[in-house]
């Protein structure tokens, strides 16, 4: 791999939250990718995604480039960097990889946004918008709520009651945990690319603060939690892990 490249990558990405790097998984990832490969980078706080250059975050500036989306930005990380995280899987392993990652980015994604904007709604308002000056309170968090609303009826899971939603949710998790079972990484004995969007979402699922009917799986799966820790221990391990012991007990 090649370090050498002069100019740094800066991520440009929501503030840490919840104890994590990101509680937006897909910022979260890129991160994560850059402690794996070894890429030194800076990061740029922005609060407001339509800066962005496809109006979402994460994205990064490098050599006077803006790349958005995480998954276009770890490939364009690999080429510059020369990394292959992948190089040891076969062609059916990277099958199952590529779905997992659909699974987590396009399936379940969903299930937690809703969960967010529903049940834990009132955490996302003092933790997004405690800040803020009364009067801009009074509008704002609504305004974003009613966003999210439309959002998740055009992708169609808003249109599925809350049980049929957490349903859905269900089986996405069923999934990771089976696949992930005794394993260290969600592929093997060796991290992946997979691996970090799957440490992102895991570790959201798992933020305290949040509860969720998934909770009864995400929380108790002993493989999941360890995973969990074990990518934390490796890739991030300024974390203070105390907070977190409290799952034991869920
Ligand atoms: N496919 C994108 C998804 C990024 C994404 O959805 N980011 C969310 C935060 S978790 C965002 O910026 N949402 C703002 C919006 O949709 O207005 C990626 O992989 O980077």
């Amino acid at each position: 791999m090649d370090n050498q490249n002069s100019e740094i990558v800066k991520l440009v990405q929501f503030p840490a939250m919840f104890g994590l790097p990101n509680a937006s998984p897909y910022c979260m990832k890129v991160e994560t990718f850059m402690r794996i490969a070894g890429i030194p980078y800076e990061i740029i706080e922005e609060v407001n995604p339509s800066k962005g250059p496809k109006g979402k975050l994460p994205y990064i500036i490098h050599k006077g480039k803006e790349i958005a989306d995480s998954t276009f930005i770890l490939e364009y990380l690999s080429a510059e960097f020369n990394v292959d995280l992948d190089s040891h899987l076969s062609i059916q392993e990277k099958a199952v990889a590529h779905s997992f990652q659909r699974l987590f980015e396009e399936s379940l994604i969903w299930v937690m946004a809703y969960n967010r904007m529903t049940d834990n709604w009132h955490v996302i308002e003092s933790a997004w918008f405690g800040f803020l000056p009364p009067v801009l309170k009074m509008f704002l968090p609504s305004m974003l709520k009613q966003q999210f609303k439309s959002k998740l009826m055009a992708q169609g899971i808003g249109r599925h009651s809350r049980n049929e939603i957490y349903h859905y949710g269900m089986k996405d998790l069923r999934a990771i945990v089976d696949q992930l079972g005794a394993k260290p990484f969600l592929m093997g004995d060796r991290v992946s690319l997979v691996d970090t969007t799957a440490y992102a979402f895991v570790s959201s699922l798992l933020i305290n603060e949040f509860t969720s009917p998934l909770d009864e799986l995400s929380k108790t799966a002993e493989n999941l939690r360890a995973y969990r820790d074990r990518m934390q221990n490796l890739y991030f391990p300024e974390l203070n892990y105390s907070r977190r012991d409290d799952l034991a007990s869920v």
